[in-house]
């Protein structure tokens, strides 16, 4: 790859405002910029929030923190960057994790390409010029020969729309919204609806500050103790000693995270006394990858997880006091790691305090949202503050909110009426020149994120490099390569547990979705290796054209 590029011909000869213009100024977005620059290329971006972060900018809610560990959790393109960065916590904080962003937005000057509070509403091909157009809600019409798709995965919050919510008194919040001032619950009768990772994360915070928290669960979800401590200045410094090779290494795991030695037995192949000190030692270790890392078939074979959630679901029952509360709070309606994997400080524990009551919305479904607060189908509950932890349109949501097309051709949203279809999760066949950061269809949620937007941008960027130096303006993924492709990210989640969960992959949790597997679950190792024979190959499955 080289490093330095002169602007391609299409945009000299084209007079296009930008080589590029990305969308998304998250830890995507940032990237995206750095690596362009790096390339001698041209590029706007444009981000709806105020600052830089992207879910850590618009997720503040209590107890927000990462549940990868900050020292894998971070970017790995500058050696001086890791190095001297210091995470104080073995999992970031959501304001720790916003302080790092703006530190890598300064420290390599890239605020001065971003367009903040400037939502994209539209972006067009001219097939004739092969040029973007791209309008935004603030008036800007901008022109590049490519876009640059930093928008997320999971940056379009979704509230349920419940009958009466504007009539509601109190005030409420979603946790993907959350006000940058914080909220002070102290005295206030509270409810949090929804209990996912974000659920998970801010009820025991909430607990310990409102009058009274009311949690409306519909279903429950698998949690481990984070065990978060500070960081240990010797792992500290062994992790640093390490840094290159761990991250070359991360490349070589299914989920981009190295430090964990993969499993080598099944699960039914050793004792139930075995298993048990496995599950107990992990338990005590704390953390979701070396949990599921018990196995190598947790994921694959349902008698295997049933072992592990009947290990997890015991230990909630040996938490909570009240066994009623216990048997809702254990899940049964899905095998463990299916869903995302919670990890949590206290969250079980929680519910043995006095002022919090779990409502099974799942027996009794919320019916409204009165003046005073929630009725289910079981009664009314007075609340003065409520609380949508109640997730997000994944994987698509924020692209389909665009209107994305090429010239007079359906939108992006209309072609993905029936789920997404990507090549590789980079591309969309039909619409050339867009390239999508961890789109659906790649390994994105799977893996420890940032490794994803890294190697997806530094394949944007040798595709980039490639197209000039063959004098090329212009790629898309053939319909077969895509069609191919989409077959095998179902094939292989079918041959996993995950289809057995109603989840937001699925995009079951939004009413009316199509129910489609959107990442790709074969590992990021495997699909590294794909996406650079591609490459190799001379972009197999790409038409490039002049
Ligand atoms: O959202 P979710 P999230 N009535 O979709 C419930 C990442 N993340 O924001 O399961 C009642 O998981 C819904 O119930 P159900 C992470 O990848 C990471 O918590 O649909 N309840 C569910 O309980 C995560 O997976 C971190 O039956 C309703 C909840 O709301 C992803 O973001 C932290 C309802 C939504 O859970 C999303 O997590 C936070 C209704 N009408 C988030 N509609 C970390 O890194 C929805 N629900 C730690």
């Amino acid at each position: 790859m080289s490093e330095v590029m002169e602007r391609p011909a299409a945009a000299r000869l084209r007079k296009t405002d930008y080589d590029a213009i990305v969308v998304g100024g998250g830890l995507g977005g940032l990237y995206a910029l750095y690596r362009l620059r790096k390339m001698g290329l041209t590029a706007r971006a444009f981000e709806a929030g105020s600052g830089v972060g992207g879910t850590w900018f618009w997720n503040r809610y209590p107890g927000a923190r990462c549940d990868v560990e900050s020292m894998e959790y971070s970017y790995a393109f500058d050696d001086d960057l890791q190095q001297e960065w210091h995470w104080p916590e073995r999992y970031g904080t959501q304001p720790e994790l916003l302080r790092y962003i703006n530190h890598v937005a300064d420290r390599f000057d890239l605020r001065r390409d971003i367009q903040f509070d400037t939502r994209v509403q539209s972006a067009s091909f001219d097939p004739g010029q092969n040029v973007w157009t791209v309008r935004t809600d603030k008036g800007d019409v901008v022109t590049a020969p490519f876009c640059i798709m930093a928008t997320g995965n999971l940056s379009t919050p979704r509230v349920p729309d419940f009958k009466g919510i504007e009539r509601f008194k109190g005030r409420w919040y979603h946790s993907g919204l959350y006000p940058q001032e914080g909220v002070d619950f102290t005295g206030l009768r509270v409810g949090v609806i929804g209990t996912g990772s974000s659920g998970v994360q801010m009820i025991p915070l909430i607990a310990q500050q409102a009058k009274h928290l009311h949690v409306f669960q519909r279903t429950a979800n698998f949690s481990l103790p984070a065990r978060n401590a500070p960081m240990d200045p010797a792992i500290e410094a062994r992790h640093k000693s390490q840094y290159p090779e761990r991250r070359a290494a991360a490349f070589e795991t299914p989920f981009g995270i190295a430090g964990f030695p993969p499993p080598t037995k099944k699960a039914l192949d050793v004792t139930a006394e075995e298993r048990e000190a496995q599950y107990e030692a992990k338990w005590a270790e704390g953390g979701s990858i070396s949990f599921l890392y018990s196995y190598t078939d947790l994921l694959l074979n349902k008698e295997a997880n049933d072992t592990a959630s009947e290990f997890v679901r015991n230990k909630i029952r040996s938490i909570v006091k009240d066994q009623k509360v216990a048997e809702l709070l254990a899940p049964k309606d899905h095998p463990i790691g299916t869903k995302r994997l919670c990890l949590d400080t206290n969250y079980y524990e929680a519910y043995n305090r006095d002022n919090v009551t779990l409502v099974d919305v799942r027996s009794a479904p919320i019916q409204e949202i009165t003046e005073n607060g929630v009725r289910t189908a079981d009664g009314e509950y007075e609340l003065d503050a409520i609380v949508f932890a109640t997730g997000f349109d994944a994987m698509t949501g924020a692209l389909k909110e665009i209107d994305i097309r090429v010239g007079n051709g359906p939108s992006l949203a209309d072609k993905w009426d029936n789920g997404p279809t990507t090549y590789l999760g980079l591309m969309v066949a039909g619409y050339p020149n867009m390239f999508t950061i961890t789109g659906p269809g790649s390994p994105s949620v799977k893996t420890q994120m940032i490794i994803a937007i890294e190697q997806h941008m530094d394949w944007i960027g040798d595709c980039l490099a490639t197209m000039r130096d063959r004098g090329m303006t212009r790629i898309e993924p053939t319909p077969e390569a895509e069609r191919d492709w989409v077959q095998h990210v179902n094939d292989v989640a079918d041959s996993t547990l995950y289809p057995l969960a109603n989840s937001w992959y699925l995009g079951s949790n939004i009413p009316g979705k199509p129910r489609v597997f959107m990442p790709y679950v074969g590992g990021f190792a495997g699909y590294k290796k794909r996406c650079d024979a591609v490459a190799a190959n001379g972009y197999e499955g790409f038409a490039m054209s002049r």
